[in-house]
């Protein structure tokens, strides 16, 4: 804890020399232990120097997603106010369904190094590199019916897709539901997960995970990573800062109303949109030609009999 308020302390300082004698003043601690704290932000990757006349001074931090170094100058209105970040967790969408279900308010970030039970839909496993990646909960309490969730996971979606492309420069596209690939290959997977009746959300947890620096041998067979496409190493900090950033942009212009502007965005992205598809549903494999995706983000299937179909979720098999 009291590394963390050294750390504001300094970026408080603009990167000028602080010296021990005013740290030790601030936190009413001796110079030595101040000394001790600074080696411990060493040992995690805080580059400072010491100069014996003007004191410490923070050169560079670390590209870990901690919740000091995300919240800073973290330009966001709703998502990310509050960050609750860990180096290992069982999967973060846990963790975020039992916050939200004490109260937990909406947009509260849970972000991890390391999942040793990260899930995709239907039990499946993601696999979650420790510090390579970033796989993030966020709370959501969108005054939407139930059978609208699915529009969280579109706009969620295409958060992350245009976050690619505007901060790293890829080609990324959306595979409805909940992929986001770079030359056809997964390289981010959405996991929507609704608490609520009937007719009323609770709460909405959208779980994300990307891999940002991952080696291409530590992924399953058809995925990738931002830095295996890019040809180099990311700064997953600036990254996932610019994603935060982006997914509070779409959330707040779904809750003004404004639907059509997403589903617009995002049909420019989708890679399934006048493609022949087979879909798993419901263990029911179906296929047909995508010609939209409606207002409540179901795919509407063309089927080969001529009738249209309104999916609202399935595993999408791209045909050609
Ligand atoms: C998903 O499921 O794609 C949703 C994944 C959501 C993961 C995030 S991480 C943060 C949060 N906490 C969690 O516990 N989960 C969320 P699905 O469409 O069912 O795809 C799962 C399939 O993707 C697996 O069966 C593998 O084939 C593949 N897969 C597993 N790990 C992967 C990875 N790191 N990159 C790409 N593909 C992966």
């Amino acid at each position: 804890m009291l590394n963390d308020k050294i750390l504001n302390f300094f970026k408080r300082c603009n990167d000028s020399y602080v010296s021990g004698e005013e740290l030790s003043g601030v936190f009413g601690i001796s110079r030595t232990a101040i000394w001790k704290h600074i080696e411990k932000l060493r040992a995690e990757g805080y580059e400072i120097i010491a100069s014996p006349h003007l004191g410490y001074r923070l050169i560079s931090v670390p590209d870990r997603l901690s919740e000091i170094e995300l919240r800073c100058e973290l330009k966001t209105q709703v998502i990310g106010k509050k960050i609750y970040s860990y180096k290992e967790i069982s999967s973060t969408n846990d963790t975020a369904n039992s916050l939200a279900a004490s109260g937990e308010k909406e947009g509260t970030v849970i972000i991890a190094e390391y999942q040793s039970r990260g899930r995709g839909r239907l039990g499946r496993k993601w696999i979650s590199p420790r510090e390579k990646g970033a796989y993030l909960s966020i709370i959501l309490r969108p005054d939407i019916l139930p059978r609208e969730v699915s529009l969280i996971t579109l706009c969620s979606s295409l958060a992350v897709a245009k976050t690619i492309r505007e901060q790293i420069g890829l080609a990324a596209f959306i595979k409805w539901p909940n992929d986001i690939l770079i030359n056809q290959k997964k390289t981010c997977g959405i996991l929507t997960e609704l608490n609520g009746e009937t007719d009323k959300i609770n709460f909405v947890i959208v779980g994300i995970g990307i891999n940002i620096n991952t080696k291409r041998e530590l992924l399953p067979e058809g995925a990738t990573s931002l830095s295996v496409e890019k040809g180099e190493e990311i700064s997953r900090l600036k990254f996932v800062k610019a994603l935060l950033e982006n997914l509070d942009k779409y959330y707040k212009i779904f809750n003004s109303g404004k639907i059509e502007c997403i589903i617009k965005e995002y049909k420019k992205l989708s890679v399934v949109l006048d493609k022949p598809v087979q879909i798993n549903y419901h263990n029911q494999l179906i296929s047909g030609h995508v010609v939209d995706v409606d207002k409540e983000g179901a795919l509407i299937l063309r089927m080969d009999s001529g009738f249209n179909k309104r999916v609202l979720a399935g595993d999408v098999v791209m045909l050609r």
